[in-house]
């Protein structure tokens, strides 16, 4: 038997749409810097040069957001999320991240669910650059949970504790949001 692909609830889109809260931050490449902070043995923060020169991996992943559209087959590539575990080495209480975006956007998720194993900061789609309403120059993409939690722009990585809303979460989001389980909306999230 062979997995499915669309989880309940979704359609599936021919054209991977575009969405945000706010508007596309404009983004000056030779200021950006992403900064790993938090519960870490070391925190780091890598200019746009440090950070292209990591060792980048190809996955083929499909998104679903929340509001009920899948594009199935798109091709990612970029970091590992398990390169960055092993530059800042994660201190053992660290059990979720938060992931802080230049449009003042934040979405948390369990530590798990970041570091699975395709899970990664895309700089590529479909082997072109990432354009400015995509996420230019670096988006999260993680496999299994609704889209939300991809996010764009990204600037900073936080490892904590205790699990914390981020901005959806905070207005009523899953903090988890697994698709295959529908976790769309929470009601124990504060
Ligand atoms: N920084 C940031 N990331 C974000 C968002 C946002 O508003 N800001 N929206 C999220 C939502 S709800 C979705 S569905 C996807 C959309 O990504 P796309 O525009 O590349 O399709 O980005 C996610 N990441
Ligand atoms: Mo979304």
């Amino acid at each position: 038997m062979s997995s499915p692909k669309l989880p309940p609830g979704q359609k599936v889109v021919e054209h991977l749409p575009v969405l945000h809260f706010d508007g596309i931050p404009n983004i000056d490449i030779s200021k950006w810097s992403l900064r790993i902070f938090g519960l870490v043995k070391e925190e780091v923060e890598l200019s746009y040069a440090e950070f292209m020169s990591l060792p980048r991996i190809t996955v083929n992943l499909d998104v679903h957001c929340v509001t009920g559209w899948s594009k199935l087959g798109l091709t990612w590539e970029g970091v590992s999320t398990r390169e960055i575990k092993r530059l800042v080495h994660p201190s053992p209480e660290a059990r979720y991240v938060m992931v802080h975006s230049a449009d003042g956007y934040a979405t948390n998720l369990p530590l798990a669910d970041f570091l699975a194993e395709d899970a990664l900061l895309a700089v590529k789609l479909n082997g072109r650059p990432l354009t400015p309403e995509h996420g230019f120059p670096v988006r999260l993409v993680v496999p299994e949970l609704y889209f939300w939690k991809s996010a764009k722009w990204v600037v900073g990585i936080e490892f904590m504790a205790e699990n914390k809303p981020g901005f959806w979460e905070a207005r009523g989001y899953h903090m988890r949001g697994n698709v295959w389980r529908e976790e769309r909306h929470g009601k124990q999230n504060l």
